[in-house]
């Protein structure tokens, strides 16, 4: 069965408690659990892991090398600026669906860059919550393209 990690930055933890107005009332174990459910309706296995630390998620990317089809990712506000999250999704060379809740295009000027889309296969962003479940959809469509011999979307 195809596994795929979803991984949460820092501060998401917070989900449904701060800023409610840009991040939505839902909480991330509600999150969670609705991928849980994609998930097994598409005969998916799916992981989900957050951490307000780099580091740990640096880990859990090198694991997902080992064991993993694909790389879902809402790296918070490290998706601005951390060059180290971006080498280690390059250096495993997965399929990678960058997610934000909120539209990052649409919200302060520093949010616009993103220094993980160079490394990602596309981005969702500004979806609340759904933007999850696009982004299992389309981790689904890349892993069956992967196993296809990467005929396109
Ligand atoms: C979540 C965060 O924590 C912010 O730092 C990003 C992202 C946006 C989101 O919209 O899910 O800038």
């Amino acid at each position: 069965m195809p596994r795929i990690i979803v991984l949460h930055g820092p501060n998401l933890n917070l989900t449904g408690v701060r800023e409610p107005e840009i991040y939505g009332a839902g909480t991330l174990a509600d999150i969670d659990g609705e991928l849980q459910r994609q998930g097994e309706a598409l005969g998916i296995e799916v992981e989900c892991f957050q951490s307000n630390h780099e580091g740990d998620l640096i880990d859990r990317i090198h694991e997902a090398g080992r064991c993993c089809d694909a790389i879902i990712i809402n790296p918070g506000a490290l998706t601005h600026y951390s060059f180290a999250l971006q080498d280690a999704l390059r250096a495993v060379g997965l399929p990678v669906v960058e997610v934000h809740m909120s539209n990052i295009y649409a919200r302060e000027v520093w949010r616009r860059r993103s220094v993980i889309a160079p490394v990602a296969s596309g981005q969702i962003t500004g979806f609340g919550s759904q933007s999850y479940s696009l982004a299992l959809t389309a981790a689904s469509r890349l892993i069956e393209r992967r196993e296809a011999g990467g005929r396109p979307l």
